[in-house]
């Protein structure tokens, strides 16, 4: 039987369990996630051959290193211990959901975007242009509703499709302002020059996660890369010029860069339809 292994990503409560059930009639629990107190479960079904084993990673709202579930996500990606990611987003909460899409974009990740929670979504009178979003992000977009057990079929077919290669979604890279730009270019460049063997990163990942001071990323940078101390030094210079003009740090300033798109794709795809929401009074 061929396997295909799908990880699981997404904000805390967008449905991720409540499709893994759908999906596998139910999960099992595999244990802890190393390191941390956080439960690992998988979920398996068989769908045209293959065996899909569905992976329930902790919810997260970005990829910094910040909490242990953030760590554990992201360690897990960055394994790449799986044929597919299925970002899994919060239909009702499209704009908030879209920052941590920005950021496996960033990864070099290419998710299939399971948008989940349409049911609701409709319920509140609204409707989400998925193939204009899926135009967007360079990524397949598939409507569902874990509840509804709508677009389930489909959600599948789209994994398979992924992880044979028969679809390969291009991804859209996520871009900042011109000053931004220029110091990721800049870092790039340095970084590039002394390049350890075996650089298992996104190059423009890691140039974007130093100049948020993402921790576990600038150990990384102080262990193998030669240039460090001249590289951190550079970010320093950046921060000190960049300050005055935005009134805000480094990684405060990327953030909100980041979370201003993923507002204004929202923005673009979310649409009110005839019936307006039923509002209690
Ligand atoms: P997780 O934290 O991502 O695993 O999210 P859960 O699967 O626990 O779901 C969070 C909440 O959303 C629960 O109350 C679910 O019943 C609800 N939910 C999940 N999927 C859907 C859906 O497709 N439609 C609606 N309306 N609610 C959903
Ligand atoms: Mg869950
Ligand atoms: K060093």
């Amino acid at each position: 039987m061929k396997r295909v292994k799908v990880a699981l990503v997404g904000n805390p409560n967008v449905g991720k369990t409540a499709i893994m059930n759908a999906l596998a009639g139910t999960s099992e629990k595999v244990g802890n996630w190393p390191g941390v107190t956080v439960q690992k479960k998988v979920g398996k079904y068989h769908f045209k051959g293959f065996e899909i084993e569905l992976i329930d990673l902790p919810g997260i709202y970005s990829l910094t290193s910040f909490t242990l579930e953030e760590r554990v996500t992201r360690n897990f990606l960055l394994s790449g211990d799986y044929n597919v990611v299925a970002n899994v987003i919060d239909a009702t909460l499209l704009g908030r959901n879209l920052y941590l899409t920005l950021e496996l974009l960033e990864m070099g990740i290419r998710p299939v975007v399971a948008l989940n929670k349409v049911d609701e979504l409709k319920e509140f009178g609204f409707s989400v242009n998925s193939k204009e979003l899926a135009k967007l992000l360079r990524l397949p977009v598939v409507e569902v509703s874990a509840l509804k057990r709508k677009g389930l079929e489909e959600l599948s077919e789209t994994f398979l499709m992924v992880a044979t290669g028969d679809l390969k979604p291009e991804g859209f890279t996520p871009t900042y302002s011109e000053k931004v730009e220029n110091a990721i270019e800049l870092l790039k460049l340095k970084l590039k020059g002394e390049l350890p063997p075996n650089f298992p990163f996104n190059l423009r990942w890691f140039a974007v996660k130093l100049l948020e001071k993402d921790e576990e990323v600038t150990q990384y940078l102080k262990n193998h890369f030669k240039n460090s101390d001249e590289i951190l030094k550079e970010i320093e210079r950046i921060e000190k010029e960049l300050h005055p003009l935005y009134n805000c740090d480094l990684p405060s300033l990327i953030a909100r860069e980041r979370f201003l798109l993923a507002s204004k794709i929202a923005r673009k795809v979310v649409k009110s339809g005839e019936k307006e929401p039923e509002v209690e009074r």
